[in-house]
Formats: structure tokens, C-alpha cells, sequence
């Protein structure tokens, strides 16, 4: 008897799956695909390809334990085409379906695929929406309509009204206001003691798959071993348990903070369960407001949390489908520098970079902070091209997929849209490190002096930048302040930071790259000129 060919993305692994809506186990086949292709599209961190085919082989199973018949395709079996529609059309002629369903996928490129996936196979191909967020896109698009800005809070504060969470029982914020982040901004007392890491020791299903990743992408970069993800539904649910039991009371006031050795401190490190389905983003905020309602937690804490779910989660994925494929080609800075190959090697006398790039390589995680303020900041400070940022985060880290990693890599982190995202650019120099972070005081730089060999180099790379930028960004009512500053800065200061981060950069990239011009920047033609292009 034909039925319906489900076919099951690796970033989709939620019972509840539109496309799995309705099924007939006498009738319809799952088919899901371990892939080359994705695989490598960005050469992915080993941790994370290895996170995804666990987690993929386990819900495999959890499906068949429940009488579905799975067609699951292994990455090493013979005939393997290595891409989705090759899988697809093989898979149409095992089966021989009368149709095939699907969920939106998560990324652009696939999108474009799949559109296409019905006239390659002759058969109705129903893509069904992805229901597992709060915002439909066409909720967003309403959002968005007729605002040349977008700016998160208010996004935030609608879908804080629209779904009931943390309001009170007249309607209003819970404590009287939206935000509580003024208070979740504190450094890491010395000596305080920070929650254990939850792990999960590989069972025979990942000890196979460490195996086929270690032969296959063991010359990605990150290390694959030692593995402690969860690959299943009820391990992610109590890797989320434990952060409520012994992280989430402290979670606002340390959310910002930084500390040597410190990867996860009061993070729920729960990002790859919940962008590949493990994990339901409304059990996690009513969760979280439950423990606030009990009294266990702060609202600092309890609002903080649900604003990264409900907030920014969705508010950077309204943005990815309302504006690509556009808004991955814009460049507004005409940033044009390669990714400095400290990236990948670690290899860098600033501890704050070698502390990060080594945590990511052994983890495929990195907190927030982390991620804007020191390897994005950087990126940012040198005048790094996006598309080349943009490639680093979704290969390196297992949370990501594209549409999470680039709007808040390329809008947030790098403000290559010009604002669309986030109203300025995160620059900061050493000082904003300093305070969040232990890592300055194992530094050979000294955070203190702004120039000079022997100064902080985020500090003179700071004023550089804004230097470089003045033309874009001077007009920026939120940076007027800093522009006031550098207007009053003797020429001779203006003119150290100039020749410090001209030294710099060379010493990073060898002579002549400071000048390159930004052939790849689409931007660079655009009216106003920036500083470094009149420099140049
Ligand atoms: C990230 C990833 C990797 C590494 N491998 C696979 C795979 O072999 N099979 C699969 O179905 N999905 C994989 N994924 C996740 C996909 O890249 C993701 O589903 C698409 O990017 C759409 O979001």
C-alpha cells in the first residue's frame, strides 16, 4: 500500500514534528539521512557531527520502539549519494510513496533545495511550517512591517504578552518592568563556586558513532573526545534540570561574566538541544517561570533566561526568513580582512582569545560573552569579512545552525547589516574585558596602557575602528558620546592608535593587508565613504 515519505532533518528530532503529524504506521516510511554533504558544507566540529548522528540514530530508534518503520541511511553505507535529494530520490524508489512530507528546514540553502525536491522526484513534496517556535514567520513579517529598524525589546515585550509569560495578573511585566539586565551585568566574585558540569558517558550507539567520526572528520577542527553531550530527549531534559537545580538562581547576575578554566559557570549549555529538537522551547519558559512563581528563583534570572528563548531566539530567526537571501550579502562596514588563523590554531598572546578559541575547540561551546565580546569583538575591531566570521561560528559551534548563527553573527556581532538587528555595533576595547573576566591578569599585555608594544590591543584596535568607521557610524545617535570623546583626543593620541594597530595588523597578516581593498564587499560602492577606505 503507497503511503507518505516523511523525511526527518537531522535539526528536527521533536515527536511533535509538523511532518510527522498524522502518520500511519501501516502505510507511511521515516526516512532520515546521515549526509556528506552536510557534514561539510562548513567543515563542522567533530563534537557537534557527532551530537547530530547520535542524536539522530536514538530518535531512529525511539521511533522504531513505537512501530514506526524508519528507512535510516548511515553515512558509511554503500550507495550513499551524500545529499539530501539524492537520499530523497533514492529513498522515493525503495518506497515507492505516493507523497512526501517534510518540515521547513532551518536553513536558506536547504530551503532552495527542497523547493525543488517535488519536479525532481514527480510527486507532491508538502512542506509543512516548523511549529516548534513561538513566532510563525508571518507573525514576524507583521512585526517587522513598515519599521526600518527592528530592535529586539519590543519584539520581546509582544510575544511576552501574546504567549502570558512573567506578566502579572493585570497583564503588565512581572516586577513592573520588561528587562531586568542592569542587574545581571556583575563580574565572577573570586572564589565563587560554580555549579558541576552535567555530562552523559557514551553509550554503545555513540561509542560507534565516535568511531565513524573520528575516521571520517578527524582532521576537522575541535576535539571529539572526551564526549558528554546528551543525544536523547530524556538525557537534554535533565541536562536542563540540572542548570534549573544548580545554575538558573545565579544565571542573571553572572551572565556576563568570563573566568579562566570556567566554560559553562552558570549557563545551561542547552543551545544544541533545543536548535535540533531535543528539547521544546515553551517547556523551557514555562519551566523557567515556574521556578520563579515557586520563589527558587530571581526574576533577574528568571527574566533574563526567557528573554534569550522567547526574545532573541526568535527575534534572530524572524529576521533570517523575513530578509534572506539578502541579508547575508550586505557588508556595511566594507569589512574585507581574512579570519586571522588563530581562529583555528589558538596560537595568540592575547589570553582572552587563546582562553576562548581553545575552550571552542575542545567543547564546541562558548557562552554569549564570549562569543560578542571576545572572538566577535575582535573580528569586528580587525575589519574581518562577515561571510568569513559567519563560516567560523557555524562550523565551530554545536548549537549552530544558519539561522540562529547569522543574524546574530552578521547583524549582532559583526553589524554588517547597518543596524537592521541591533541599534550599534558591540565594540569594546580590553577594559570591557578586564572587568567581566579573569583573563587580562594572565595576559603578557597590559590591559592598562592604550599604546604602545606592550598595550592591550583590543584597546588601540577599538579607537581604530572607530576611527575606520567614522563615516558609517559618527550619525549613530547611540555613539555620539564616543565620537565626543575621540573629537577632544589630541591628533598625536589619534595618530598612535592609528600606527599601533597598523603594526598590529601587519604582525597578524604580514605587510600589505592592512590596505587590501574590499573587493568582495558589495557595500563598498554604496554612498559614504568610511575612514578606511579614504585611508586606503
Ligand atoms: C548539521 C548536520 C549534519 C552535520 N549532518 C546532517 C546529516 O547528516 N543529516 C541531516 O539530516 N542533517 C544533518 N545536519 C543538520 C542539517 O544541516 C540541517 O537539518 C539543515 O541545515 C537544515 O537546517
Amino acid at each position: 500500500m503507497p503511503g507518505t515519505l516523511r523525511f526527518v532533518l537531522g535539526d528536527q528530532l521533536s515527536p511533535g514534528l509538523s511532518s510527522l503529524r498524522g502518520l500511519d504506521k501501516a502505510a507511511d516510511t521515516v526516512l532520515m539521512a546521515e549526509v556528506w554533504d552536510e557534514a561539510t558544507y562548513v567543515r563542522h566540529h567533530p563534537k557537534k557531527i557527532a551530537f547530530l548522528f547520535s542524536a539522530m540514530r536514538h530518535f531512529a530508534e525511539d521511533l522504531r520502539r513505537q512501530g514506526v518503520r524508519v528507512d535510516y541511511v548511515r553515512l558509511d553505507q554503500p550507495g550513499n549519494t551524500g545529499s539530501f535529494r539524492g537520499e530523497l530520490l533514492r529513498a522515493v524508489e525503495r518506497h515507492r510513496p505516493d507523497r512526501v512530507a517534510v518540515t521547513f528546514p532551518g536553513e536558506w540553502r536547504v530551503w532552495e533545495d527542497m523547493r525543488g525536491w517535488g519536479d525532481v522526484c514527480g510527486l507532491p513534496v508538502e512542506i509543512a511550517e516548523d511549529t516548534r517556535f513561538f513566532c510563525p514567520p508571518e507573525r514576524f513579517r507583521a512585526h517587522a512591517q513598515g519599521r526600518k529598524q527592528l530592535r529586539m525589546e519590543f519584539f520581546y515585550r509582544e510575544m511576552r504578552r501574546e504567549h502570558g509569560i512573567l506578566l502579572d495578573p493585570d497583564g503588565e511585566p512581572e516586577g513592573g518592568q520588561w528587562n531586568f539586565d542592569a542587574e545581571n551585568r556583575k563580574s565572577l566574585p573570586r572564589g565563587q563556586p560554580v555549579p558541576p558540569r552535567f555530562t552523559v558517558a557514551p553509550d554503545a550507539m555513540t561509542a560507534e558513532v565516535l568511531d565513524l567520526v573520528r575516521r571520517r572528520f578527524g582532521n576537522h577542527f575541535g576535539d571529539l573526545e572526551p564526549f558528554g553531550f546528551a543525544v536523547t530527549a530524556a538525557d537534554a531534559e535533565a541536562a536542563f534540570e540540572h542548570f534549573v537545580r544548580h545554575a538558573l538562581p545565579l544565571f542573571g547576575d553572572y551572565q556576563d561574566a568570563m573566568a579562566m578554566g570556567q566554560d559553562t559557570l552558570f549557563h545551561s549549555v542547552i543551545g544544541q538541544y533545543l536548535n535540533c529538537g531535543l528539547l521544546d522551547p515553551r517547556a523551557v519558559c514555562r519551566r523557567v517561570e515556574t521556578e520563579y512563581r515557586a520563589g527558587r528563583v530571581p526574576l533577574n534570572a528568571a527574566e533574563g533566561y526567557i528573554r534569550q528563548v522567547l526574545g532573541w531566539r526568535e527575534y534572530v530567526r524572524g529576521i533570517y526568513w523575513l530578509k534572506m537571501p539578502d541579508y547575508a550579502r550586505t557588508n556595511h562596514l566594507g569589512a574585507h580582512r581574512p579570519l586571522p588563523d588563530l581562529y583555528w590554531t589558538g596560537e595568540t598572546p592575547l589570553r582572552c582569545l587563546a582562553e576562548v578559541v581553545g575552550q571552542t575547540r575542545r567543547e564546541a561551546y562558548a557562552h554569549h560573552i564570549q562569543r560578542l565580546m571576545v572572538t566577535g569583538n575582535f573580528a569586528l575591531l580587525l575589519g574581518v569579512e562577515p561571510a568569513q566570521v559567519e563560516e567560523w561560528y557555524l562550523a565551530v559551534y554545536a548549537d549552530a545552525y544558519e539561522w540562529v548563527e547569522l543574524p546574530n553573527v552578521h547583524g549582532m556581532v559583526m553589524h554588517a547589516d547597518g543596524g537592521y538587528l541591533g541599534s550599534k555595533p558591540y565594540a569594546a576595547s580590553g577594559k570591557y574585558i578586564d572587568r567581566m573576566s579573569d583573563y587580562c591578569g594572565r595576559c603578557s599585555f597590559d590591559v592598562a596602557r592604550t599604546s604602545g608594544p606592550d598595550a592591550c590591543p583590543m584597546n588601540y584596535l577599538y579607537w581604530n575602528f572607530l576611527i575606520e568607521n567614522e563615516g558609517k557610524l559618527r550619525g549613530n545617535p547611540r555613539m555620539g558620546m564616543i565620537y565626543k570623546t575621540l573629537d577632544k583626543m589630541a591628533p598625536a593620541k589619534r595618530d598612535g592608535f592609528r600606527a599601533d594597530s597598523a603594526r598590529f595588523l601587519e604582525n597578524l597578516y604580514g605587510t600589505g593587508s592592512v590596505t587590501k581593498p574590499a573587493l568582495s564587499s558589495p557595500d563598498l560602492f554604496a554612498a559614504g565613504t568610511t575612514r578606511h577606505q579614504e585611508d586606503a
